[in-house]
């Protein structure tokens, strides 16, 4: 018996060694077969080693264990010659296919599209750093308001025609979309409850009631607040320079201001602010209107009812505030001519503004 399993192991190894191990194509495969031949002739259920296991009912109860542990060991023996060849000869297969799968590295890549960016996001992100530089917050806020921070805290009491119904899109009789980002000032103020300074903008997407060649239902808008102590001194001089400084980065530095009396409910004294036409230099044309301005901020010193109404004493607070919208912005910095392409998703437009000004 002992003698017949020790044959088995001879032969077994020999013909494992006899398998060469610098091989290429086909006649690799065929060695891997083989290999696997070996295993199931010798180890498998009815291999040769298997059915010495199978006869070892006819030796004496004594020899059994002795039998038993040869064949173990016998077995393992094959396993590790079986597993080393395999292993020399899978080596020898990744070999070949190193040498045969070259990269060429001078063709041409795939390109990767990418998105762009919206003119419009592309605006705010310009307006939020120029002010982060001058020291502002960027404070976000709800677009889903209440009837109280919209109008109520701004001034525009219950009866104001700016409420009307026909103009908001009312989700509720308290629930509004918000008609303007001012409504985020008002929170922060309340918050704030009389720290100061606040310097604050805030640019979004708000909504009205209307629809035609230059009015969209929702479109973007960025409002600035600065609220100080009233001895700081915080004047209409400082927004006169700030929203210098704010036009002249968005649309050149040679454009000049013009500040002209107007009405807003959360400002007095308030102002329209112009900018001398960049198209004509000022000499009149048609985006100007043949005036040489064209219009683009609100702005004034902050009413004392809105003061008042969020929480700072307005004998001793005061500050400026403006706004204005991003769409037109958008149009002047890129030279857009119609304003639906804004909304109109076409890739054709958007691709336009890719990032190689950011690279
Ligand atoms: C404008 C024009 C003028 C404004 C006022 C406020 C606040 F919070 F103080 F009441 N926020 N924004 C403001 C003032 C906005 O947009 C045309």
């Amino acid at each position: 018996m002992k003698e017949k399993i020790s044959k088995i192991k001879q032969n077994a190894l020999e013909e494992i060694s006899n398998i060469q191990e610098n091989l290429k194509g086909a006649e690799l495969e065929n060695a891997l077969k083989t290999l696997n031949e070996i295993k199931v002739k010798y180890l498998g259920k009815k291999g040769e080693l298997t059915s010495v296991l199978r006869g070892m009912g006819a030796l004496a109860p004594e020899e059994r264990p002795v039998i038993g542990s040869l064949v173990n060991e016998v077995r393992e023996e094959i396993e590790n010659s079986l597993k080393e060849k395999e292993e020399k000869l899978k080596e020898a297969e990744l070999q070949e296919k190193l040498e045969k799968e070259t990269i060429d590295i001078t063709l041409p890549g795939t390109k990767i599209k990418r998105g762009s960016k919206h003119p419009v996001n592309r605006v705010i992100e310009e307006i939020e750093d120029l002010f982060v530089s001058m020291g502002y917050d960027v404070i976000p806020g709800p677009e889903l308001e209440t009837d109280e921070f919209c109008f109520e805290r701004l001034n525009l009491p219950k009866g104001h025609p700016a409420r009307d119904m026909q103009d908001s899109f009312y989700i509720t009789n308290e629930y509004l979309l918000r008609t303007q980002t001012s409504a985020v000032q008002a929170r922060a103020m309340l918050a704030n409850k009389e720290k100061t300074p606040i310097r604050m903008i805030c640019a979004g997407k708000t909504y009205r009631r209307e629809d035609d060649a230059t009015h969209s239902h929702q479109f973007g808008q960025v409002e600035g607040l600065v609220i100080d102590k009233k001895e700081r001194n915080v004047s209409l001089a400082d927004l006169k320079g700030t929203l210098e400084v704010f036009v002249k980065k968005l649309i050149g530095k040679n454009c000049e201001l013009r500040f002209r009396p107007s009405y807003f409910p959360f400002t007095e004294p308030s102002y329209e602010v112009d900018v001398s036409c960049f198209k004509c230099g000022g000499k009149g044309c048609n985006l100007c209107k043949h005036t040489g301005w064209i219009e683009v901020l609100g702005s004034g010193i902050v009413h004392p009812n809105v003061l008042k109404m969020n929480g700072y004493d307005p004998n001793e607070y005061g500050g400026f505030a403006f706004g204005t919208g991003l769409e037109r912005l958008a149009m002047f910095k890129y030279g857009i001519p119609d304003m639906r392409y804004l909304y109109a998703n076409d890739v054709r437009f958007l691709n336009q503004f890719d990032r190689k000004d950011e690279e």
